[in-house]
């Protein structure tokens, strides 16, 4: 039998029944070429493919397993919740819990609605705040993905700080119109934004982190700059932190960097791996969503005891344990051994760890926007990451993601990876 006979017979069988025979674009492998393998099983910092091969796994979800697969803590939290129903649709403790929790360890967040994905969370947090301002135009940074809500899937018009167009079939280019894109890291793009449409911006919404354009770590100032020019400009800031929040810090990116947001998207890490997300900020505008107030915002699943358990599990681990540093360590070693091993075979590279979420592009960084990204090896990066993979090391399939580590990244695994990154980078440039 072929050495990945059963995933291609799964694939076979997923691509008569689910588009693309996948529930998420970017897991049909179409960033690499090829078929996507099919999960067996996961434990730690392993996962195994249901033909039996073994990897060490950096897409952990894509950020939301921190603890390392199937954790104990995370595992009995899920059954107990189980064994007491599996849904109510009607206000339960743990929504109370995890709510005390998130609020605690991210104090901007005077107040929490749950929500099931992150894309749920940024249409509700730009929902409250045009709802919030009286304004309908809303502006976010080339690269950065908010979830598939029609406001978000909207590329740059010619120009710089310049109204959308429509990312995607679907999304009306009336709806297109009212979000404005600019250069990551561009204060400048953003003031020119501002001084011509400063009075219509509902909000900015930014990834503090830039996780889905590769790693794109925001520049000295940048945040400062965000939160000066918006307070200007009665313009609300929206940090989307559904990949960086409790991975780049307990507290998020918020905390890293200092910066109070309005409103904060989280997601990924908050459900322990379930379909948990939030978002939250400030009493005076999270009050004006419904019940409460007039903005509406609802959801069947919203508050799942299942969900609300595993993320206290994860979120009261990751309090008591505070493991960044050592999560950074791990990352940053990682980068570095990647980093080196591409310059030691003659080609550009670039990349950075911020605690346990870190990345790398085939291009002289840095890296400070997704102009700079597009110009990194895609052909590269795609003989490298088969090349990692055959070798038992799994990276995302697309050179526009980031990376991620758990606490299960031992030693072992970690010295494992940094010898696979010279073989791959070997056989990648031969
Ligand atoms: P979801 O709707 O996929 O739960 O979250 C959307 C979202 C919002 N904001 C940020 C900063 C995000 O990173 C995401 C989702 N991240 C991607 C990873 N690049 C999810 C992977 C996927 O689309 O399958």
């Amino acid at each position: 039998m072929a050495d990945n006979e059963r995933s291609a017979r799964l694939f076979r069988r997923a691509l008569e029944l689910i588009p693309g025979g996948v529930n998420s674009p970017v897991r049909a492998f179409r960033g690499v070429g090829g078929e996507p393998f099919f999960v067996d099983h996961a434990k730690g910092a392993h996962i195994f493919d249901v033909d039996g091969h073994d990897y060490i796994d950096y897409v952990l979800s894509w950020g939301a397993v921190i603890l390392g697969h199937a954790h104990p803590a995370i595992v009995r939290a899920v059954q107990d919740a189980a064994e007491r129903g599996t849904s109510f649709g009607i206000p339960n403790g743990q929504e109370v819990e995890l709510a005390e929790l998130v609020t605690g360890i991210m104090p901007a967040l005077e107040m929490v609605r749950f929500v099931n994905s992150g894309t749920e969370a940024t249409m509700s947090a730009v929902r409250l705040a045009r709802g919030a301002t009286g304004r309908d135009l809303i502006l976010k940074f080339a690269g950065c993905y908010h979830g598939h809500g029609d406001s978000f899937l909207v590329q740059a018009g010619s120009g710089v700080a310049t109204l959308g167009l429509p990312d995607s079939p679907g999304v009306p280019a009336a709806l297109a119109s009212l979000t404005i894109t600019v250069p990551y890291n561009d204060l400048d793009a953003l003031e020119q934004a501002f001084r011509s449409q400063g009075d219509r911006i509902a909000c900015v919404i930014v990834e503090p982190v830039v996780g889905n354009a590769g790693f794109i770590p925001p520049v000295e100032g940048f945040h400062e700059g965000l939160r000066r020019i918006t307070r200007e400009h009665g313009a609300l800031l929206i940090f989307d932190e559904v990949m960086t929040g409790f991975r780049v810090a307990l507290g998020g990116a918020q905390a890293l960097f200092g910066i109070q947001p309005d409103l904060t998207t989280i997601g990924k890490v908050v459900g322990g791996g379930m379909p948990v997300a939030a978002y939250g900020g400030r009493r005076d505008l999270m009050e004006r969503i419904a019940p409460a107030g007039p903005i509406y915002q609802a959801g069947t699943l919203s508050g799942n005891p299942i969900g609300m358990a595993a993320g206290c599990a994860q979120l009261l681990f990751l309090r008591e344990s505070d493991p960044y540093a050592a999560l950074e360590s791990r990352a940053a070693a990682l980068v570095e051994a990647l980093v080196g091993a591409a310059r030691a075979a003659g080609v550009p590279a670039w990349g950075g760890a911020l605690g346990g979420m870190w990345g790398f592009h085939f291009t002289e960084g840095p890296v400070r926007n997704f102009a700079d990204a597009r110009r990194a090896d895609v052909a590269l990066f795609r003989r490298f990451f088969w090349a990692c993979l055959r070798r038992g090391v799994n990276l995302a399939p697309s050179a526009f993601e980031a990376a991620f580590v758990s606490l299960a990244h031992g030693d072992a695994e970690i010295e494992r990876t940094v010898a696979v990154f010279g073989e791959a980078m070997e056989e990648a440039t031969a």
